[in-house]
């Protein structure tokens, strides 16, 4: 008789293993999953880092308690502080970092099957990833809807009010003057339901052939259950600054909790970490800032991974400082013209006045030399 048994899972003992996935083509479906920490580095603080996270610096907000800011209850109640927060965080402030041009390499590769985001800032479509790859767990800041009569707005019908720290209200003829007709962004608070992307793409994780998780301390559900979608045999690797998710029961990672199995491989931080000195398992956590362990991933697939990746950042880089000169410059000359057309105008009614006042002097003058003449006569 002849035994039939799964494939047994790849063991990853260093991040060279999963270069190798990338590298012959053993990972062709691979799915990331990403927090707040990949954006750090494009300058918006995470929520729980200590120190520069906005958990730790929500005291000019005067928040109960630091989930209130994302409360629907608290928004409706006190909107200011969540509109101080929008301003802070609105898209356009920031540009992508090295982990988000890292996705659109993995696009271009045509191996990634979806990045899945519990950042609201838009990164990753600035990044170039297509909307059909980009799966914003807790919504994002891309639209807004009214929250009175549902009207739905694009970020930048309320961008020049969210950038003066208003307060943002629907001006629809029924909700025009009414508290509650609150324009919010279409993020996820507290209490509210997932987006229907959200449950409709989750069977993508049973062909998933490689999950890179980045950036996220892995403390929100359902986000974190993710972890446990994937098949059994499925690759699972942890980039980011401290370890999270970890089980210290092995039996968990088989279990429908959202814990990695990371009991086998030694956590190292940068180069080598844990090579040929661990037996390995289907996880890896690389201990460190997610850009460079994205940067590091390239350099062990190839040459030629590690220059599209510099290239793809440069691109963008500067790209993105050509639109931001183009739409100063448009601003400024939208400005300019508001003025000329101003200056245009007071300087047509100066001559209508002076018309008017020159047409009333020749009336004048033509009764005066009638007078005149009456007189000669
Ligand atoms: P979190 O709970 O703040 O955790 C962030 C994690 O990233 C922590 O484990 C950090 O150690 C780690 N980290 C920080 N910087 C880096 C770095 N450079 N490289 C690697 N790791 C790093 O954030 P989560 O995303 O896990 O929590 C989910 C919340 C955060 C979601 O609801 C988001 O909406 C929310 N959030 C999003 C943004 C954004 O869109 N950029 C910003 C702040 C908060």
């Amino acid at each position: 008789m002849v035994s039939s048994s799964l494939p047994s899972p790849p063991r990853l003992c260093s991040l060279s293993d999963v270069a190798k996935l990338l590298r012959d083509g053993s990972a062709k479906n691979v799915i990331v999953m990403a927090g707040a920490g990949i954006s750090t580095g494009a300058g918006i603080p995470d929520f729980r880092s200590p120190g520069t996270g906005l958990y730790d610096n929500l005291a000019k907000y005067d928040l109960p308690y630091p989930e209130a800011i994302f409360d629907i209850d608290y928004l409706e109640e006190r909107p200011e502080a969540f509109y101080t927060l929008a301003k802070e965080l609105y898209p356009g402030n920031f540009q992508p970092t090295i982990t988000h041009y890292f996705f659109k390499l993995l696009q271009d590769k045509k191996v990634l099957s979806g990045v899945w985001t519990q950042n609201i800032d838009t990164l990753e479509r600035i990044a170039g990833v297509s909307d059909d790859l980009i799966i914003e767990a807790h919504g994002s800041f891309a639209s807004a809807t009214c929250l009175r009569c549902g009207q739905i707005y694009d970020k930048e019908d309320i961008r020049s009010e969210i950038m003066i720290g208003k307060v943002v209200r629907c001006q629809k003829k029924s909700c025009k003057g009414k508290k509650d007709a609150l324009i919010k962004p279409d993020i996820v608070f507290f209490g509210e339901g997932l987006p229907d992307k959200f449950f409709e793409r989750l069977p993508d994780f049973k062909s998933c052939d490689l999950l890179l998780v980045l950036g996220t301390s892995l403390s929100v559900g359902p986000f974190n259950s993710l972890l446990n979608k994937v098949s059994k045999n499925c690759p699972r690797v942890l980039i980011n600054l401290q370890l999270v998710g970890e089980s210290t029961n092995p039996q968990d990672s088989d279990s429908d909790g959202f814990k990695f199995n990371l009991n086998s491989t030694k956590h190292g931080e940068g180069e080598g970490e844990g090579e040929g000195e661990v037996e390995g398992s289907r996880d890896l956590f690389w201990k460190g800032e997610s850009d460079k362990g994205v940067e590091e991933l390239c350099k062990l697939v190839g040459k030629d991974w590690e220059q599209d990746l510099k290239r793809l950042r440069e691109q963008g880089w500067s790209d993105l400082k050509k639109k931001k000169k183009e739409d100063n410059r448009k601003e400024e000359s939208e400005e300019g013209e508001n003025q000329d057309g101003g200056e245009a105008v007071v300087e047509k009614e100066k001559k209508k006045k002076e018309e008017e006042e020159e047409g009333s002097s020749e009336v004048k003058v033509e009764e005066l030399t009638k007078a005149v003449e009456q007189v000669k006569l």
